[in-house]
């Protein structure tokens, strides 16, 4: 077995994304779960300007950053299933949605701690960038990446189900306008390796109105 580890925490979108594309890519490696709330020694030496999961070490180096270690795992071990495409222009335009889509991330949790006033101002601006992302990023493609699950639909799909944890949340539905959007998400939860490394709807539904007080 490779001397590889990962840093996270079960509930946490950007770890996950990171044992699906180890998973993808067949590698074994050690999970180490933390506490956020008592951070352990290990995660603030190996992170200690974020101090943030997850984190990779690969023979004791730390790569941080969950894009960044996608990115990492992709060009370590290429032989298998690709996660980035090889052509730099569509290598760009992966890039580009991650980057647009991690530049809303925090509108999309924001709607998890919005207020009865702020509901429907916040529902909206959430649409506005979901119609966006699915006119102009995926289409009429079946995954971002083509026929295949890739970098883009990693980002994006496990930070989906958080989106959805916070509709049920709070109670509200968002993407339901966005049919192909709603497709897509639905292919990706069926993919074998998103199905092992995200927890259940219920699961983070119930470990998020516990750390916001809700219910
Ligand atoms: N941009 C980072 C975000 C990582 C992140 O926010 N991790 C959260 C868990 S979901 C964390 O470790 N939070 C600890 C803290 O903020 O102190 C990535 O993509 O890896």
């Amino acid at each position: 077995m490779e001397d590889l580890k990962l840093i996270g925490v079960w509930y946490s979108t950007f770890v996950c994304r990171v044992k699906c594309a180890l998973q993808l890519k067949g590698v074994k490696y050690e999970y180490i779960e933390d506490d956020l709330s008592n951070k352990s020694d290990l995660l603030l030496q190996y992170n200690p300007i974020h101090k943030k999961v997850p984190v990779l070490l690969h023979g004791g180096k730390p790569i941080v950053e969950s894009l960044i270690i996608l990115e990492y795992i992709d060009e370590t071990w290429p032989e298998r299933y690709p996660i980035l495409p090889k052509d730099p222009y569509e290598r760009s335009k992966a890039k580009f949605w991650t980057k647009f889509m991690g530049d809303q991330e925090s509108t999309f949790w924001s709607l998890i701690k919005t207020t009865e006033e702020t509901k429907e101002k916040k529902i909206n601006e959430i649409l506005e960038i979901l119609k966006t992302i699915e006119e102009h990023g995926l289409g009429d493609k079946k995954f971002f990446s083509g026929d295949d699950m890739g970098f883009v639909d990693l980002a994006f799909g496990t930070f989906m189900r958080w989106l959805k944890v916070a509709e049920v949340i709070k109670e509200v539905k968002v993407f339901e306008t966005c049919t192909r959007l709603q497709a897509w998400f639905e292919r990706f939860n069926e993919v074998p390796v998103v199905k092992e490394n995200l927890p259940s709807q219920d699961e983070l539904v119930a470990h998020y109105k516990l750390k916001f007080c809700i219910g």
